[in-house]
């Protein structure tokens, strides 16, 4: 079998530099020739950046790049996001196990774009589970955004939620590219803007906060999802680093307190496996440029609940 791996090195839809170098670091960890050593996998790799975009796209996004539409760098997540989904849909379109690398949470935008739409043309129209194990709820429209920052709208853009804002920005992604909101479920929140919970509530989202993960624990609330999103269709879990502790995941752009243990983190990858229904994971927001002194600690933790969801590790 065989394992896409996909390096989305961009941090434009985030206010700090230093996530696009978040798939290197991973890389480097030695968490691929772990897989590939202990499963069956092989691996491929595809490398993002925007270093890549042609001379003409990178000057026309930097020249049209002003914040507009309350967006700030909309022409460059856009087009960045784009190539993210359809490397993400080559390949899931061809049966592979996809794991993309971040890159901020905006090329969550294309990572479960172009799995849903691969499912849809492999599983004769279904549509794609999806778990958003996070902080933040991720899902603000560019009307609600306080910041602009796209990394805070992912869900809302690749639901159809918020629509395209003109001018091109996001109007490659169709009907066959999006998720659905009935198929969708947040673990891990602990971070969501008022006007976030409002849409939360507005379109009835699956959402099991931390307060929910600590009364009832994670084992029930992995239940709950799973039992949600049923056994019919195909699983993406788009994991933010940040929904681990900060004690596990101090590298990142936006660490809050009260997160998962690493051993939940672990645990959640672990059912998923489990349920032999998992076919793309995005792993996000790793920025090396932040507590560098602890990254080690970050790159571990990203690898176990990485591997766990490849069953490395996984016992029963
Ligand atoms: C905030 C922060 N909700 C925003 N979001 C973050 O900018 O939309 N996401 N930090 O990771
Ligand atoms: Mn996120
Ligand atoms: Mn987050
Ligand atoms: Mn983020």
């Amino acid at each position: 079998t065989h394992l896409a791996v996909v390096a989305a090195r961009f941090s434009c839809g985030a206010p700090r530099v230093g996530a696009e170098q978040g798939p290197q670091a991973l890389v480097d960890w030695g968490v691929f020739s772990d897989i590939q050593a202990r499963t069956g996998y092989l691996c491929s790799f595809d490398s993002l950046s925007e270093k890549d975009t042609s001379r003409n796209s990178i000057e026309s996004s930097q020249n049209l790049d002003a914040n507009i539409y309350e967006m700030k760098k909309p022409h460059a997540v856009s087009l960045a996001a784009k190539r993210v989904s359809d490397c993400v849909y080559s390949h899931a379109r061809e049966g592979r196990f996809v794991m993309t690398l971040g890159g901020d949470h905006s090329i969550g935008v294309g990572t479960v774009t172009g799995t849903a739409r691969a499912v849809r043309e492999r599983f004769d129209g279904a549509d794609l589970s999806v778990l958003w194990i996070d902080a933040h709820a991720d899902i603000n429209t560019p009307q609600s955004s306080m910041s602009g920052r796209i990394h805070g709208m992912p869900v809302a853009f690749a639901s159809g939620l918020a629509k395209s804002p003109s001018k091109g920005i996001f109007n490659w992604i169709t009907k066959s590219h999006l998720i659905n909101l009935k198929k969708f479920v947040y673990i891990g929140l602990r971070d969501v803007d008022k006007a976030e919970e409002a849409i939360i509530h507005q379109y009835g989202i699956k959402s099991f906060t931390m307060g929910d993960i600590r009364s009832d624990g994670i084992e029930r609330i992995m239940d709950l999802a799973l039992q949600y999103l049923g056994d019919d269709s195909p699983i993406h879990v788009s994991y933010d680093v940040d929904s681990l502790d900060p004690e596990y995941a101090p590298s990142t752009g936006f660490p809050i307190p009260g997160g998962l243990s690493l051993e939940e983190g672990i645990y959640i990858s672990q059912r998923l496996y489990a349920t032999k229904g998992l076919v793309a994971m995005d792993l996000v927001e790793v920025n090396p440029l932040i507590e560098s002194s602890r990254l080690t600690t970050t790159l571990q933790s990203a690898a176990s609940v990485m591997k766990a969801a490849l069953g490395v590790g996984y016992e029963v």
